[in-house]
């Protein structure tokens, strides 16, 4: 069969550019996977994963957690980062080399050479789990780019506008998927759709998103 010489293409990362600032790097992260999740096993026993509360009152429905000197928490005062995990009052783990490899790496590779992340929030999705439309605005310093790392099952991302009127773009992101979004792009809405319920070989029935940020 032709169709299995030409899936073997698919095994290969590629990079397409979403706009003037945004990189989609297909599957660079596949050939690290166990690594990143060697990692994330280990920051998930010192900082869990844990429902935050929105300001609103609403309880997120993926679940969180951070490594690095800050970390992104919501609860009935605000959005806000924090040097400290309110759980447990300890200071957040630290980023692992194989996580800030990865983040540099892909940023240098979309033109955003010297991103040195002091955040790392984990998002972990399950069936059903979903992330409305939003900007990411706690930041210090828009100039530095954010970088996402997908793994687990496929979800549906909304890649909107400047505004939140401004239609998404949907995109399906997949396990091992790295996307770069800086400058004009740095401020886009974006959210990300219900997962749909399916088995990932390393994870099971779960998604989740590692994202880098320059926060202080
Ligand atoms: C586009 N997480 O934690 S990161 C978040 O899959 C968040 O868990 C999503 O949005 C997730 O805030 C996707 C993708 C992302 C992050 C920042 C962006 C997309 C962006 C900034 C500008 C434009
Ligand atoms: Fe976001």
């Amino acid at each position: 069969m032709t169709a299995d010489l030409f899936g073997a293409q698919d095994d290969q990362p590629w990079a397409e550019h979403l706009s003037a600032g945004t990189v989609w790097h297909h599957g660079l992260a596949v050939k690290h996977e166990v690594q990143l999740m060697t990692a994330i096993a280990d920051i998930e026993r010192q900082a869990g994963f844990r429902h935050m509360v929105t300001p609103g009152g609403f309880r997120m429905s993926a679940a969180m957690t951070n490594c690095g000197q800050f970390g992104w928490v919501t609860d009935q005062g605000g959005y806000r980062y924090a040097e400290s995990d309110p759980q447990t009052g300890k200071v957040w783990p630290d980023i692992p080399e194989c996580f800030l490899t990865l983040a540099s790496a892909a940023a240098a590779q979309s033109g955003y050479p010297g991103f040195q992340p002091d955040a790392c929030l984990i998002n972990r999705y399950e069936v059903g789990s979903r992330m409305s439309l939003h900007q990411d605005k706690n930041e210090q310093d828009f100039s530095a780019p954010i970088v996402s790392v997908s793994l687990g099952l496929p979800v549906q991302f909304q890649f909107g506008g400047l505004t939140r009127k401004e239609r998404p773009a949907r995109l399906t992101l997949e396990h091992g998927d790295v996307i770069v979004w800086g400058g004009p792009d740095r401020l886009r809405y974006h959210g990300v759709g219900a997962l749909k319920s399916g088995e990932h070989r390393l994870l099971g029935a779960c998604r989740i998103n590692l994202t880098f940020r320059k926060a202080g």
